[in-house]
């Protein structure tokens, strides 16, 4: 059999190697496929219960996979030191003695997987100095014990999948200093095992898969300098995520996917400058905020298909200068706008299909860009098209070209509200209704131009753009500016608010007069108070007003008392009678009591 198939591959040099075989084996075991020319013995699913008599000394490629072997044995393989892959898996091998693979310095692939392997002893890798691969995946191995792989410092990619793995020693990884890829899944660890990975000076690659820990805890993976791509995946439970859980590590892929993650662990990526590459799909992420993915300078990929993304802040990925392909599928999108990017033009992939997207003209900028952009594969659709009538579902792009979608400017309702006085502790509503295609956003800044934060203590700002301040206290009496804002333009208002505290008008007083300073004096420049500065002044001069009063009666008093000081004689009481001001007159009454309409007495006793 041997002869003929050599014959065949290489009629010319078939010769010289039956000379060769000949002269050393004993042929090609029964049942098995053997090739001189690569030197291998396929023994693949042949129900072999041991391994089978007749395999050629020279053999470099041993494939006994899905037999019925049990057990591994220190001779077994002696008398084949020539191989160099050996494939054992699928078989119900349950022990490997240690030494069973001692003289095989030449094997540079094991295969393990698919066993029934309780324990690996220290000692099973004895000897196997070139080996680069190992495949122990898939067996009952609870516990991986410490220096077991100590020999294996060629070692480049380590599968330990797929066992009941519940704890790696801290000194297990030990001795692998040139392993570049490690992958770890379907194991019950509760924890990242962070002794044992910090020994694996050289690792390149870290898949983590399938595994049901909460928690990362912080430097999970400290020591590992060379890392570069990183996989977390499905971790069901993982909801912790300390900002430190990734430090000390220079990644250029991440990917964290299928956790319980409902927000994006910014700062445990901020210091991953060189990352170019991140998968953080199907996770439970709500939203994203302003610039939280800052320290990413380089990203190019970003990857957040399915999860519930219904937010995404208008600056989300500033700082993001090579963003070329998001990856914003299955979310909850209504929009995806251009002010979220840094450099739009950088953009080649945009995927945003299965989003509930409207389609106004905040997605106009989609067309307007100088080169195509691509949606990838799927084509996205709007769930709502402005104007056009509901029904049949739009294409994205079609949707955008016909012209149903326009762009209107904001314009903000301006009449005599703008002009807004209520009493300290009551509530004061600060009206800014605006109109515009699509309907635009409106926001307030304080007297002091600050934005003022929605649902802030006192403040509410509503839906339909008022301001409420309840209850008022003194100091939020100032000129509010509010601001309406959409993908078309923006338009803005001053509303002035006086809030009336004349009970303490007394103590305050110095602060109105500064306040209106430039109507008298040249001051500081106050701030630019187009509405405000009207009412002010009316308050002022009312103020002014009471003043003058209090004024006038304190000098009748004087007249009174120097003219019966010159007549020697002193009256005792004075009657002052005065009519106030009702309160629509401009806010005259001091306090709540003060409801009479009719004349009021002032009586006062001389000394
Ligand atoms: C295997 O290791 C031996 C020494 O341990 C070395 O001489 C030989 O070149 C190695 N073979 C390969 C393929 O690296
Ligand atoms: C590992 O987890 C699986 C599934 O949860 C379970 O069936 C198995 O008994 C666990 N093994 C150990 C050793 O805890
Ligand atoms: C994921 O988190 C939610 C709460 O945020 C919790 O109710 C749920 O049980 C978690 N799921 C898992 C698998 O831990
Ligand atoms: C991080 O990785 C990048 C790319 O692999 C490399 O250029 C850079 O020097 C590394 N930085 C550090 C501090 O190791
Ligand atoms: C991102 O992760 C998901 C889930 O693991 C995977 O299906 C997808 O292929 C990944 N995408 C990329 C570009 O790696
Ligand atoms: C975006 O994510 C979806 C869902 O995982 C996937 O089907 C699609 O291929 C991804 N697109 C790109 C460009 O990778
Ligand atoms: C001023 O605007 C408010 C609300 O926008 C409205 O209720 C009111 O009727 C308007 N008044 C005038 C005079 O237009
Ligand atoms: C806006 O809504 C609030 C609360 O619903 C209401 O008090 C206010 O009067 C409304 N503003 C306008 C201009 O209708
Ligand atoms: C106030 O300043 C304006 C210009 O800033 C100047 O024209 C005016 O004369 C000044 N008035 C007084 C009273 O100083
Ligand atoms: C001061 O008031 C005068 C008129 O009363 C006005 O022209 C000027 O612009 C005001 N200055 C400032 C800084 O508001
Ligand atoms: C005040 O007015 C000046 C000139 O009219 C303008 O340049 C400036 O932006 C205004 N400041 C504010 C806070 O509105
Ligand atoms: C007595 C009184 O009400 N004083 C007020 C004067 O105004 C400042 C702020 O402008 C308030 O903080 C004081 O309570």
């Amino acid at each position: 059999m041997l002869h003929t198939a050599i014959s065949c591959w290489h009629p010319l040099l078939g010769v010289v190697l039956v000379a060769v075989f000949i002269g050393s084996t004993l042929g090609c075991p029964a049942r098995c496929d053997c090739s001189a020319q690569s030197r291998s013995v396929l023994c693949h699913r042949k129900r072999l219960p041991a391994i089978p008599d007749g395999i050629p000394i020279e053999t470099r490629i041993l494939d006994l996979s899905k037999n019925r072997l049990h057990a591994v044995n220190p001779d077994d393989f002696a008398a084949y030191p020539g191989l160099e892959e050996l494939d054992l898996s699928g078989n119900n091998i349950n022990y490997v003695e240690p030494g069973a693979f001692n003289l095989l310095f030449n094997l540079h692939t094991l295969s393990l997987k698919s066993n029934r392997i309780k324990l690996l002893s220290q000692g099973v890798f004895t000897g196997l100095t070139n080996l680069t691969v190992l495949d122990i995946s898939d067996n009952k191995i609870v516990i991986l014990l410490d220096y077991m792989f100590q020999d294996l410092r060629n070692l480049r990619s380590l599968e330990v999948g797929d066992n009941d793995l519940v704890y790696i020693s801290h000194w297990a990884f030990s001795g692998l200093l040139g392993l570049e890829t490690l992958t770890l899944e379907r194991c019950n660890l509760t924890e990242v095992p962070k002794e044992a990975l910090s020994h694996l000076h050289g690792l390149l690659s870290l898949h983590m898969r399938h595994l049901n820990i909460g928690a990362l805890k912080e430097n999970s993976f400290r020591k590992l300098h060379r890392l570069r791509h990183l996989e977390i995946d499905h971790w069901p439970s993982l909801d912790t995520f300390p900002p430190s859980a990734l430090h000390g590590l220079n990644l250029t892929t991440l990917s964290i996917t299928y956790t319980n993650l409902s927000a994006l662990p910014a700062r445990a990526l901020s210091h991953l400058a060189h990352l170019t590459h991140l998968n953080l799909s199907f996770n439970p992420i709500r939203h994203i905020g302003d610039a939280v993915l800052q320290g990413l300078v380089r990203l190019q990929v970003l990857h957040l298909a399915g999860a519930h993304l219904s937010v995404i802040a208008p600056h989300a990925f500033h700082t993001l200068y090579h963003l070329r392909v998001l990856n914003v599928s299955h979310n909850r999108l209504e929009t995806l706008e251009i002010s979220m990017f840094q450099a739009p033009e950088a953009l080649r992939v945009l995927q945003i299909d299965h989003n509930p997207l409207v389609c106004d003209c905040r997605l106009m900028w989609l067309l307007q860009k100088p080169h195509t952009l691509s949606f990838g594969e799927a084509q996205p659709e709007c769930s709502s098209v402005d104007g056009a009538p509901r029904g049949r579902p739009y294409k994205v792009k079609e949707a955008l070209h016909s012209n149903h979608v326009t762009c209107i400017k904001p314009k903000i309702d301006r009449n005599k509200t703008q002009l807004v006085s209520v009493d300290e502790g009551q509530r004061a509503l600060l009206h800014c209704s605006a109109r515009g295609k699509p309907n635009p956003v409106v926001s307030w800044l304080s007297p002091r131009r600050q934005p003022v934060r929605q649902n802030h203590r006192r403040f509410t700002l509503h839906n339909n753009g008022t301001l409420e301040i309840r209850p008022t206290e003194a100091q939020d009496g100032g000129v509010y500016m509010c601001v309406a804002s959409n993908t078309a333009g923006n338009d803005s208002i001053l509303v002035s608010l006086a809030v009336k505290n004349l009970g303490s008008l007394y103590a305050n007083r110095t602060q109105f007069y500064t306040d209106s300073a430039n109507t008298t004096a040249n001051g500081t420049a106050p701030p630019n108070v187009t509405f405000g500065l009207d009412l002010k002044t009316i308050l002022v001069s009312t103020a002014m007003g009471c003043f003058t009063f209090l004024g006038v009666v304190l000098f009748c008093f004087l007249l009174l008392f120097v003219w019966s000081r010159g007549k020697g004689k002193h009256k005792t009481n004075i009657d002052i009678e005065y009519v106030p001001r009702s309160k629509s007159n401009g806010g005259g009454s001091t306090d709540g009591s003060d409801q009479g309409a009719g004349p009021r007495r002032f009586n006062m006793k001389m000394i």
